[in-house]
C-alpha cells in the first residue's frame, strides 16, 4: 500500500516555501515527539537544506519521555510542550543560539524564521506561543493553515507560518499508520478501523499496560469498554476506532512514542 496524498494546497505550499527561502535567515523544522523520525518530511529537507535549520519536537508532553531523551541524544534538537508557557523562553534561546547575528546587524532588520513541518504538528501553536497572542489559526486536525502568514514576534524576530505538507507518496505502510494515528493525515484517507488495529498491535507489543482496560486488546474489546454499540446492540467498530484514536491523540492512553529505532 502507498498513500498518494499531496492535494493541491500542498503543491502550492511547496512553491511558496521555495520562494520564501531567500527572505529568511533560518528554518524551524517542527516534528512530533511521538514520531521523531516519521514526522520529518524528507521533501522539506530537500527544499530548505541550505538554510540553517533547527529541529524542534513538539507534543513532548504526549511522548514517552525516555524515548524522547534517546532521540535528543542523537543531535541538536529541542523537545517541548507548546501548551506550556515555559517553553517560550527555551524556544527563543534555541532560535537565538542557532542563528548568526551578523546578518541581522548588517541589514538592521529583525531575524526572519520560517516554520515548516507536516500537518497538525503545532506550527501555528508555536508561533502563537512566541507572539503571546492568537495570531495564527490552530485546530486539532490537519490542514488548518492554508496560506503563508508572517507574524511579528518582537522587534527582533518575525516568523512565517506555513501550511503543513506531506511528501507526495508515503511508501512505508507503518509510517502511514503512524502519521494517521497521530492525526497528521486526514481521517478520511485511511480506514480508521485499520489505523486503530495497527495501533492496538503496536501497543500490545510496546506498551501492553495501556491496554489493560480493553479485554483481549482487540477493537471489539475497545468497543465493549468504551460503549461503542450500534443499532441492534452490535459492536460499532468504526466508532470504537474513532474513540480509541481520540484517546491516544489526547494522551489519555499514556505517554507513547510510535518510532522506536534509535540508531
Ligand atoms: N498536547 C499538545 N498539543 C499540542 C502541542 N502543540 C500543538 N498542540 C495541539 O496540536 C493541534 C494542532 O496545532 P496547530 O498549531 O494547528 O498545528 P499546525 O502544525 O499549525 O497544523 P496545520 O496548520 O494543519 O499544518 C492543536 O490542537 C494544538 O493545540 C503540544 O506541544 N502538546
Ligand atoms: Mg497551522
Amino acid at each position: 500500500m502507498s498513500i498518494h496524498w499531496f492535494p493541491g494546497h500542498m503543491a502550492k505550499t511547496r512553491k511558496m516555501i521555495s520562494e520564501s527561502l531567500k527572505l529568511v535567515d533560518g528554518v524551524i523544522n517542527l516534528a512530533d515527539a511521538r514520531l521523531p523520525a516519521s514526522s520529518q518530511n524528507p521533501l522539506l529537507y530537500e527544499l530548505t537544506g541550505h538554510k540553517p535549520t533547527m529541529l524542534v519536537l513538539a507534543k513532548a508532553d504526549l511522548a514517552d519521555p525516555e524515548k524522547t531523551r534517546q532521540w535528543l541524544g542523537r543531535g541538536d534538537a529541542l523537545a517541548v510542550c507548546l501548551r506550556d508557557n515555559r517553553s517560550k523562553q527555551q524556544l527563543l534561546n534555541f532560535v537565538q543560539g542557532s542563528l548568526d547575528g551578523k546578518l541581522r546587524k548588517r541589514f538592521k532588520r529583525p531575524w526572519r524564521v520560517m516554520v515548516v513541518g507536516i500537518p497538525n504538528v503545532g506550527k501555528s501553536t508555536l508561533i502563537n506561543l512566541l507572539a503571546a497572542r492568537r495570531s495564527a489559526k490552530v485546530g486539532d486536525r490537519p490542514g488548518i493553515t492554508r496560506t503563508g502568514q508572517w507574524i511579528k514576534i518582537s522587534g527582533e524576530l518575525e516568523m512565517l507560518d506555513t501550511p503543513g505538507i506531506l511528501w507526495p507518496k508515503i511508501g512505508d505502510k507503518s509510517v502511514s499508520y503512524k502519521l494517521a494515528a497521530a492525526g497528521c493525515i486526514r481521517d478520511e484517507v485511511l480506514p480508521l478501523a485499520d489505523v486503530a488495529k495497527w495501533l492496538l498491535q503496536f501497543l500490545a507489543e510496546e506498551y501492553p499496560h495501556t491496554l489493560a482496560r480493553f479485554e483481549r486488546g482487540t477493537l471489539e474489546g475497545v468497543a465493549e469498554a468504551l460503549g461503542a454499540i450500534g443499532k441492534g446492540g452490535s459492536l460499532d467498530l468504526d466508532k470504537a476506532a474513532e474513540l480509541l484514536l481520540r484517546d491516544f491523540r489526547a494522551g489519555r492512553l499514556g505517554r507513547i512514542t510510535l518510532d522506536l529505532e534509535v540508531d
